[in-house]
């Protein structure tokens, strides 16, 4: 069964906090969130205050990656729709119809990384990570075998993905969980598949914290961060 709202994180303060930021975003989750109607689009609050996934992410990390990387990205998209018909879609829309159009790559970058930092702030919270527990855990034993093999096959996405890009957990049309890796701003959601969690993997967001040391992000990440109940409120029925 799904559960009506899907993202519930702190609803509450995400509300206030968008309130406090000036900026329009409707109750109901990421989805809804990056279901913004349409441009200008304003930076997305974080679900959580800059230092509370430290010390496995430093606020100095979150600050940068949030306050410059991920901004950069939404007045690069503001500034790229401006007067062209792609200024009234949605976030998701302006995904869709700029992926694979190399007349458009540079709306669809800024776009897709909008939207998929939207997604990784929300793929992790304080004193998550390890073992997930009800509905998401029995698709994790019946896609992977278990929670091993899962965390096993995911690391090695996250780890292995060359150069800069992202590792995602995704449920595909057959309903199973699979793990995927994208390059840059590449999305599994521009090709309509649903994504549970994503782990950001570009140099920004862990060199701070990690330098070269991509694997022990990545395990520190699996084990300490993962929001699973954000990623049970992603699964279709
Ligand atoms: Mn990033």
């Amino acid at each position: 069964m799904r559960s009506a709202p899907r993202i519930l994180m702190t609803r509450r303060r995400l509300i206030g906090t968008a309130l406090a930021a000036g900026s329009l975003v409707s109750v109901g989750g990421v989805r809804r969130t990056l279901a913004q109607a349409s441009g200008p689009f304003a930076l997305p609050p974080l679900p959580y205050p800059e230092e509370a996934l430290a010390p496995v992410i430093s606020s100095t990390t979150i600050g940068f990656h949030y306050g410059k990387h991920h901004r950069a990205y939404v007045d690069n998209l503001n500034k790229a729709i401006e007067g062209t018909n792609l200024a009234g879609k949605s976030l998701e829309d302006i995904v869709k119809a700029t992926a694979g159009d190399p007349a458009r790559v540079a709306v669809f970058n800024n776009a897709a990384q909008d939207w998929n930092h939207t997604f990784y702030w929300s793929s992790m919270r304080p004193n998550g990570g390890g073992m997930p527990s009800g509905l998401i855990a029995d698709h994790i034993k019946d896609s992977f075998g278990d929670y091993a093999k899962f965390h096993q096959e995911f690391a090695t996405a996250a780890v292995t993905q060359f150069g800069s890009g992202w590792a995602w957990l995704v449920q595909d049309q057959d309903r199973k969980l699979k793990v995927v890796k994208t390059a840059n701003a590449d999305t599994p959601m521009a090709r309509g598949v649903t994504c549970l969690l994503t782990c950001d993997v570009w140099e920004h967001a862990y060199y701070l914290d990690y330098q070269n040391r991509r694997p022990d992000y990545v395990n520190a990440w699996l084990d300490k961060l993962v929001n699973w109940d954000f990623a049970a409120r992603q699964l279709g029925t």
